[in-house]
């Protein structure tokens, strides 16, 4: 499927601009087995980069005139980048613009470009499509420049981009974008950005991602929201316990005792994320030793959370992990990403995938008069170099 996708960016650019591409960049959506809206709480999180990618074929231009084309929605702009970047209403051309200014602020020096890209990783799903196209660009232009920014330094741009844009998000996405391994999930503390590879082996049980194919448009602002509550919500909890850095220094009786203090939303949040950092630490030791059924329990623990406490689901999601909990056969059901729409992340056991896809889509069809979607992701690397020759 990637194969298909490279060799069509390849030929669009080489009809596009009349000459091989001088570097071609693949770049990778994320999945996150556990850990959500802990990135920018400072805690454990537990993603892994996909087989879903975005393909970016770059050269050089001769001025600091640039063209980038999306050949998938027929679409293109010009940028001068010796101009200072503006937000326009054209968002995907944002997170371009985003990571140009960034380059410009850091003082990279760097003259115009040529690109051309394609995607086959599904916008709004909450896979991170944002992220692939921030560090796959940036990943391209410093390899077309040589500037030579070090991969973790690509994923701390890539983020900046993303706030510039206006969403305030934590690390995770980006980080597992660049830093992703085949087969491998990754443990990042957020705080330190120390990270850890834990051999993704989910024994008799598939990785299967039901899309609920809606996407709310308060993402954007609730999570905005979220993330001031729980800076709030620390804030309390450090005035008052002066030893506490941060969440993960927390137990849940440190936020017990703080309820008559902080706002009805504000204990809720901080409750989540201090049982979320725990639930992170437990999956992996599950992971580590094979118990995918207390991983699968933990993760069914993170979406009640999510939806009761975080208040970042919504119906759609609500639907599919409580029909998938009434299976024998899906050990873990949970919301991914930011929520308000999007993935649901399963472990369905072997054998029984083709039944449960099936049975599931009728009934969210017949439910929400909506399409499920369905995707078999496998684990990859993060972004890279793609040889074309
Ligand atoms: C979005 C954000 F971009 C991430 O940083 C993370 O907070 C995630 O939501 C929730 O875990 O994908």
């Amino acid at each position: 499927m990637n194969d298909l996708l490279i060799k069509n960016t390849i030929a669009f650019f080489e009809k596009s601009f009349g000459a091989e591409p001088q570097k071609v960049v693949l770049s990778p959506g994320r999945i996150n087995i556990i850990g959500e809206h802990i990135d920018y709480n400072d805690g454990y999180v537990l993603p892994a980069a996909i087989d879903k990618i975005i393909c970016f074929a770059f050269e050089k231009s001769d001025s600091s005139i640039s063209k980038i084309i999306a050949i998938d929605l027929d679409d293109s702009f010009e940028i001068d980048v010796s101009d200072s970047m503006e937000l326009t209403d054209n968002v995907w051309t944002n997170y371009i613009r985003g990571v140009v200014n960034q380059l410009k602020i850091k003082g990279f020096k760097f003259d115009g470009f040529n690109c051309v890209f394609s995607s086959n990783i599904p916008v709004g799903s909450g896979l991170s499509s944002s992220a692939a196209l921030e560090c796959g660009f940036l990943f391209g232009i410093n390899e077309l420049f040589d500037l030579k920014i070090k991969p973790v330094d690509i994923a701390l741009m890539g983020q900046s981009a993303e706030h510039w844009v206006g969403i305030n998000c934590g690390i995770m996405d980006q980080f597992s974008s660049v830093m992703g391994l085949e087969n491998k999930v990754i443990k990042i503390d957020c705080k330190t950005l120390e990270y850890e590879y834990h051999n993704a082996d989910f024994n008799d049980y598939s990785l299967i991602l039901f899309d609920s194919n809606v996407k709310h448009s308060l993402m954007t602002s609730a999570y905005n929201e979220r993330r001031q509550q729980c800076e709030e919500g620390i804030a309390i909890i450090k005035s008052n316990f002066p030893e506490i850095t941060s969440f993960r220094d927390c137990n849940e009786q440190h936020v017990l005792g703080l309820q008559h203090v902080m706002s009805a939303n504000v204990f809720k949040r901080c409750l989540f994320v201090v049982k979320e950092i725990n639930r992170v630490k437990l999956a992996c030791e599950a992971l580590d030793n094979g118990d995918i059924e207390t991983l699968g329990r933990l993760m069914y623990e993170t979406h009640q959370g999510l939806s009761v406490d975080y208040e970042v689901s919504c119906a759609e999601l609500d639907m599919i992990v409580d029909t998938l909990k009434k299976e024998e056969a899906v050990v873990g059901s949970r919301l991914m990403g930011g929520g308000f729409g999007g993935c649901t992340i399963n472990l369905i056991k072997k054998g029984h995938e083709e039944r449960i896809k099936q049975q599931l889509s009728a009934l969210y069809l017949d439910t929400f008069g909506i399409e499920l979607k369905i995707y078999d992701v496998k684990i990859g690397n993060g972004t890279s170099l793609y040889n074309n020759n």
